[in-house]
């Protein structure tokens, strides 16, 4: 009995009926209700609904001198993806890593772009393409690296690998292999954020095949029905695997999906990260501001296969071509020194740090201790 007075209330049938188009005055259209009053009523005094136009105010990013060290500092964390990247795929092929390994090579620009906007106590639910979102999240490269050797000091001591990294500290919630399935658990967060009436965002980070799922449409309409503060980051790189997006969604462009729950979607240039960095900066204060999930489309691209094991000879060499002209951090560091804001020997150094990260990251993988045969059950749950 004790348990069940500590449950949120149930929300009232007629709330749910209610089109959350604005929310009204003390609470929203539609959402589970929450245990205080006098901020959420606060907070649905917001910006408004946005119209076809975009989501809001532009976001604060530029090509300018006082944006210098920020702009630099995320060249340097696309920087760090591709080497740290570039090192796993090199440890795959000589069997020191197993499993299965997606890499996020050509997608560093949607990757840094949309994970800067957040606070560091926003949660993030990710998919099994994840070693990048971590790495921005914070995560040390060498707790990365050692989880895809399976080693003890992996971030979830080796138990996980590559699919499944994970940091409850850093509320970074999980790789996780279900396609369409982080969906549906960043609803769960994002509740749990109307219960305790936080001001925090949920951000969910999926690939365009998963908008056929199940799980993409129950989770859009629950989140819009219950004003979740969820933004549904879509990297679309246009392959499911090797299904091109044409051949596998009726509806291609998937910034139109979310229109069905009545819910703002963007697409946004996945490989220039100001324009992801701003697209998503508006979803973001959407969410927080107002409870209002959307949707942010970042059309990219994936320089290798689906993962490891995919030689991915179904993409012609030509369209391959188009978009290695597009590599975001080769045009990103164009940007920054043609504006002044990066010198090349700046750039060197940021290239060599990132690659001294990444070899400290493998010799520690190497040389860290395998699990115990004797905790085999030891963090793990089922
Ligand atoms: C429910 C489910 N169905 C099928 C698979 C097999 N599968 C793994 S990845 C993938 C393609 C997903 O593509 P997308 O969502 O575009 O993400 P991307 O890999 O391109 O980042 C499929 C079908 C799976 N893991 N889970
Ligand atoms: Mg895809």
């Amino acid at each position: 009995m004790a348990a069940n007075q500590e449950k949120p209330p149930r929300r009232a049938n007629h709330a749910a009926r209610q089109p959350a188009k604005t929310p009204p005055a003390g609470g929203g259209g539609g959402v589970p209700p929450s245990r205080a009053g006098p901020a959420q009523e606060r907070r649905a005094r917001g910006l408004g609904h946005p119209g076809p136009g975009g989501f809001g105010p532009p976001g604060r990013l530029a090509f300018t001198p006082e944006h210098r060290e920020e702009l630099q500092r995320l060249w340097g964390e696309m920087v760090l993806i591709r080497r740290f990247e570039e090192r796993v795929a090199e440890m795959y092929t000589r069997a020191r890593i197993g499993g299965y390994t997606h890499l996020n090579i050509g997608e560093e620009a949607t990757v840094v772009g949309a994970l800067t906007t957040l606070r560091p106590d926003d949660y993030i639910f990710s998919n099994y393409r994840d070693h990048g979102h971590a790495l921005v999240r914070g995560i040390a490269p060498r707790a990365i690296m050692a989880e895809l050797f399976g080693k003890e000091t992996g971030v979830v001591h080796g138990r996980g690998g590559s699919m499944h990294i994970f940091d409850r500290e850093r509320r970074f919630m999980g790789g996780y292999a279900i396609v369409g399935g982080p969906l549906a658990l960043a609803c769960g967060a994002g509740t749990a954020i109307r219960y305790r009436d936080e001001d925090l965002v949920v951000m969910c980070i999926f690939g365009e095949g998963s908008t056929n799922i199940g799980y993409f449409h129950e989770s859009l309409n629950l989140a819009k029905l219950w004003r979740l503060p969820i933004v549904f980051l879509c990297v679309n790189n246009q392959y499911a695997m090797g299904a091109p997006v044409q051949a596998d969604s009726s509806v291609p462009e998937i910034w139109r999906k979310p229109c069905a729950h009545d819910m703002p979607g963007e697409r946004v240039d996945g490989m220039d990260l100001l324009a992801v960095c701003e697209a998503v900066t508006r979803a973001v204060r959407l969410a927080r501001e107002q409870h209002e999930p959307s949707l942010v489309e970042a059309l990219t691209y994936r320089y290798r296969g689906h993962s490891m094991a995919d030689p991915a000879r179904y993409r012609p060499q030509e369209e391959v071509n188009v978009w290695l002209a597009r590599d975001p951090i080769v045009t990103f560091r164009q940007q920054l020194e043609q504006a002044g804001l990066m010198r090349p020997e700046e750039a060197d150094a940021i290239e060599r740090n990132a690659q001294a990260l990444v070899d400290e990251a493998a010799q520690f993988a190497e040389a860290s201790p395998a699990p115990e045969p004797t905790d085999l059950d030891r963090w793990v749950y089922a």
